[in-house]
């Protein structure tokens, strides 16, 4: 069983219908850190959860970028969905020529315990280059971009795995009445991700991608 530590049941549902593990929600709001990458924020939440809790944790820290609004709302896409809202998101956006966008997310997890050494530790300590990271793999790999990192511990913080996915899409009018947040204005070849059904999304989203790491790395944990 995976405890999956967030206020948003969106995120829940995709993780469940994803992962093997059963996922069980507990609606906790931890601290986020005022950090402007989602690894930062990710990691810092997966270990007050933890705390929290007393037992192994994940939390998923996700946001949508917008190109042409230089990033905006990224980190602060929670807080932009229920103030603007997504109607006002596609209004900024919509007399631009370029109209990219991603979502991009970390998957973190924490059991307080050392983990294993990864095929390619990262550390997630260093801010910047996970954005950096995310453009690159995105530009290269237009639906494919994952890394695996571990962040550094601080002191005596207990040590977080994270799981990082992005998918580069495009800001649209407003389609389709499934998933959450932005869905009905981030279209992904054609198609918004509030036209797909729960396991289409999961295919190809940040999210998604994040997952099949943490899966895949939780399975044989
Ligand atoms: P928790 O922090 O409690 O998990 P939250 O919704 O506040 O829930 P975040 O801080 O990670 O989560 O903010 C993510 C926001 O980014 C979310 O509220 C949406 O507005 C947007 N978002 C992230 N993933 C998305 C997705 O798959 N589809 C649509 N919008 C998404």
């Amino acid at each position: 069983m995976v405890t999956f530590v967030t206020t948003n049941p969106g995120k829940i549902h995709e993780a469940q219908e994803y992962l093997d593990e059963p996922v069980e929600q507990l609606d906790f709001d931890y601290p986020e850190a005022q950090a402007d990458d989602l690894a930062t924020v990710a990691a810092n939440g997966a270990r007050a959860a933890y705390e929290h809790v007393g037992e192994p944790v994940i939390v998923d820290d996700s946001g949508l970028t917008v190109d042409a609004l230089d990033g905006f709302p990224g980190p602060y896409s929670s807080y932009v969905e229920d103030t603007l809202g997504i109607e006002r998101v596609w209004q900024l956006t919509k007399d631009e020529d370029d109209r990219s966008a991603a979502f991009r997310g970390v998957v973190a997890y924490c059991d307080g315990e050392a983990f294993e050494a990864t095929p390619e530790p990262v550390d997630r300590g260093s801010a910047e280059s996970d954005e950096r990271r995310g453009q690159d793999t995105a530009a290269d790999e237009r639906a494919s971009a994952t890394t695996d990192g571990q962040v550094a511990r601080d002191e005596d913080a207990p040590p977080v795995k994270l799981f990082e996915g992005v998918v580069p899409g495009e800001i649209v009018a407003p389609r389709g009445d499934g998933g959450f947040g932005f869905d009905p204005i981030f279209e992904y070849n054609g198609t918004t991700f509030a036209e797909m059904d729960t396991e289409e999304k999961n295919a190809i989203s940040h999210r998604g991608r994040a997952l099949a790491k943490f899966g895949e790395w939780y399975a044989e944990r």
